[in-house]
């Protein structure tokens, strides 16, 4: 854009520092007027992204540095007497939870950064995902108003907006867009419902708790709610450029679903043609098979969606009858395919009085993928082998990536700076130049300890403002932040943070270097054992830090509210990345990727993207511990036995009873016991083989921490996570995703 324009225009802004949100407004508004001068409409050609999550953080700094006027902005500011710091107390936009939402957002960047057309179509949540607040060690939930300095980076399009109809409501769906800045500028599309109390909830909360049948049916208006505007608003551009014949509508447009919450928009197109076009069923469903793509973000069997048939007739009766008849048209492609009575009913869109949506999505679309490399193995052969037998053509990976843009340039200046004097700028532009950085790690390496230790610094400050919480500047830094879920195994952390503990505590590490264990993480709020595991770890952070005789040598904190605008600290300033998920579980992750971009080695296991990491990163660079998927597997089928490892180990031993020996008190909750149990009794003990891989976890942590002694030497090692992490930039990933599934 216009820089000279947008200093001009700002200059002439009456700003002063008493009023933060006015000069917050006022800002956004002036970026907003230079920036979208000269707006491109939608092309004849382009990928459309639903999803019903975006996890975008602060707009602010991040769109001020897109449109090249973050400096400017930060100097005209200084002269008016504002620091541009002082806008952190503005809310990130959390229109989501974790990884697939925040994947949403990198794309979303990385697709305008790369001149691509890219629509995003969502909700616009009037509160977010919760605020996080820890009372007495527990989460406590509190309502996020993302929206309460205004919303100055969305334009409300009344003019565009829909009707969407259910069986015993009609809402309007009002578009807010708001433009993503790059080489060209995108936009994503949020729609608010509106007209009545009714209809107004349906826009309210991300994730309404769905324990109840009237919950359910909140989600299920949600999901439709925003397909439907979203395919009406597609069909009708569509309309408009090529005209009626549906026939080209794939060759022109691709939805990309984010996962199974927006598949109701298949059965809503065929809607859309059959009843608003006069298109047959026949032709209608042939044109939605040219035009869907779906990514599989998960393989936990609780996440793979399925509809109550009956609810659906309820609420959405034409939409019944168009899953009724995609089944039935499945059905009868598959027996002339050859796939046996077994496997048709395997694949089958519903099963029993279940709409089956991942199986919609797989058998309605032109490409169905993973999001890391082993990750789409495990789709192909366990999660969709039927489909994969007959059709492999359609699956293909497309390993996940980030931006660097907000994950590097933004959230490290001084990082980033080092690899401007080193290499020069032009990775800026094209990350895949950072890998020139290889060459000068030794030269760097002292400098590169530095920037970390100043990253630190800024972290600790501001930690210990936010959480009251002194750490000394020179620990080393070891995070695990993410969502709370029991395969990411957070509790193998506790108990290994325990182990340590006790070793320290009988004298037996001698030259134990001072660490700090940093956690972040939002549980589900009815997910009660993930509950408990915060519990748990800020149980352990208050006895340990208390501890006189080890609290110069070990720290543990779990920082509040764990948020984008979190992330962007702590990435920047972790020596150590804790990615130890049970193998198999994690589709990629992203969190990782982030920190190998700002130089933290990865302590971890061989899951997700992990794999694909250390491959890049380079021997030596990376620590990889515990069981492998195969051997997970191999396990789960049959003799694991947690109850041995924990007769036979007595350190182990120790630390699990620290839940049930008093050590620790979930004030009469038995939430402690319960994790207990769910360790040692059950069905399947230790479902996610925290005892098993625990001694090899203890063993890696202490490794990193003798070799950390050899500051420049494990330096080394991080900058040659820099210095391999283009691959993992979510440029590279669009790239693909346009080449292979949007030809765009
Ligand atoms: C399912 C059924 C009913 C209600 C909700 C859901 C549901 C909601 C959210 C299921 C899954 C999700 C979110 C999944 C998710 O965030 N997956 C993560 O996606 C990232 C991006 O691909 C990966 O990096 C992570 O490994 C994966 O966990």
């Amino acid at each position: 854009m216009n820089r000279r324009l947008f200093s001009e225009e700002l200059k002439k802004e009456q700003l002063d520092g008493t009023d933060i949100v006015g000069a917050y407004n006022a800002i956004s508004s002036v970026a907003m007027r230079c920036a979208l001068k000269n707006k491109p409409n939608m092309p004849r050609h382009c990928a459309h992204y639903f999803s019903i999550e975006y996890l975008m953080g602060r707009g602010f700094y991040n769109n001020l540095m897109e449109l090249g006027v973050l400096h400017e902005a930060s100097s005209i500011l200084a002269e008016k007497g504002i620091d541009i710091n002082a806008f952190e107390e503005v809310e990130d936009a959390a229109l989501g939870n974790g990884g697939l939402g925040r994947l949403a957002a990198c794309f979303l960047d990385s697709a305008a950064a790369l001149g691509l057309p890219l629509y995003g179509y969502g909700i616009r949540y009037k509160y977010g995902l919760f605020k996080q607040d820890f009372e007495n060690g527990f989460q406590k939930e509190l309502p996020d108003d993302w929206q309460r300095f205004g919303d100055p980076w969305s334009i409300r399009k009344d003019d565009e907006s829909m009707t969407i109809s259910f069986a015993d409501m009609v809402v309007t769906a009002v578009p807010y867009d708001m433009p993503v800045f790059g080489k060209r500028i995108n936009i994503l599309r949020l729609y608010q419902a509106e007209d009545s109390a009714e209809a107004e909830k349906i826009s309210e909360y991300l994730y309404p708790a769905d324990d109840t049948e009237e919950g359910k049916i909140l989600r299920l208006r949600q999901e439709y709610f925003f397909t439907a505007a979203a395919c009406r608003d597609i069909v009708q551009n569509f309309v408009r450029l090529h005209g009626t014949n549906f026939k080209n509508l794939g060759k022109y447009n691709t939805i990309q679903l984010n996962d199974t919450h927006p598949v109701l928009a298949i059965a809503e197109l065929i809607r859309i043609m059959t009843a608003e076009y006069a298109v047959s069923f026949k032709a209608a469903l042939d044109a939605v098979k040219g035009t869907f793509a779906y990514t599989n973000h998960t393989i936990l069997p609780e996440a793979l969606e399925c509809w109550d048939m009956g609810m659906i007739e309820r609420i959405l009766p034409e939409i019944a009858q168009i899953i009724s008849k995609i089944d039935g048209a499945a059905r009868i492609e598959r027996e002339k395919a050859g796939y046996s009575a077994a496997e048709i009913e395997e694949t089958a869109v519903i099963r029993g009085d279940k709409a089956h949506m991942a199986n919609l999505a797989v058998y309605a679309s032109k490409s169905v993928n993973g999001v890391a490399k082993l990750h789409t193995e495990i789709i192909e052969r366990d999660v969709f082998p039927t489909e994969y037998k007959y059709h492999p053509e359609k699956f293909s990976n497309k390993t996940n990536g980030v931006t660097q843009r907000r994950w590097l340039m933004l959230c490290n200046g001084e990082l980033s700076s080092l690899i401007d004097k080193t290499i020069g700028r032009e990775w800026r532009n094209d990350f895949t130049g950072i890998f020139a950085l290889k060459e000068s790690i030794g030269d760097i390496a002292e400098k590169f300890i530095v920037v970390k230790g100043r990253k630190k610094k800024q972290l600790f400050d501001y930690i210990r403002a936010t959480e009251g919480i002194d750490i000394p500047d020179d620990m080393i830094l070891y995070a695990q932040v993410k969502r709370l879920h029991e395969y990411k195994r957070q509790l193998m952390t506790a108990f290994a943070i325990l182990e340590i503990y006790n070793k320290l505590k009988r004298g037996e590490l001698k030259d134990f270097q001072p660490s700090v264990f940093l956690f972040g993480a939002k549980s589900a709020p009815s997910y009660r054992r993930a509950k408990a595991i915060i519990k748990f770890i800020n149980c352990i952070a208050e006895k340990v830090n208390a501890d006189e005789q080890t609290n110069g040598l070990l720290k543990v904190v779990f920082v509040r509210n764990y948020n984008v605008s979190y992330a962007e600290k702590i990435v920047a300033a972790a020596d150590v990345s804790l990615q130890v998920s049970t193998a198999g579980f994690e589709a990629s992750g992203t969190g990782n990727m982030k920190f190998m971009m700002n130089g933290a080695v990865t302590c971890g296991t061989l899951d997700g993207a992990n794999i694909e990491i250390v491959d890049y990163a380079g021997e030596g660079n990376n620590y990889i511990f515990g069981a492998t998927a195969e051997e997970i597997k191999s396990l789960s089928s049959g003799g694991y036995s947690p109850q041995k490892i924990y007769d036979e180990d007595e350190e182990l031993h120790a630390v699990v009873d620290t839940l049930i020996d008093g050590t620790f008190d979930d004030c009469g909750t038995g939430d402690f016991a319960d994790l207990y149990d769910s360790l040692l009794k059950g069905e399947s003990p230790d479902y996610y083989f925290v005892l098993y891989d625990l001694n090899s976890y203890v063993e890696t942590l202490l490794t990193i921490n003798e070799d950390y002694k050899n500051r420049v030497e494990f330096a080394k090692k991080q900058l040659s996570n820099t210095a391999n992490s283009a691959y993992f930039s979510s440029d590279r990933t669009i790239k693909e995703y346009a080449r292979d599934i949007w030809k765009i």
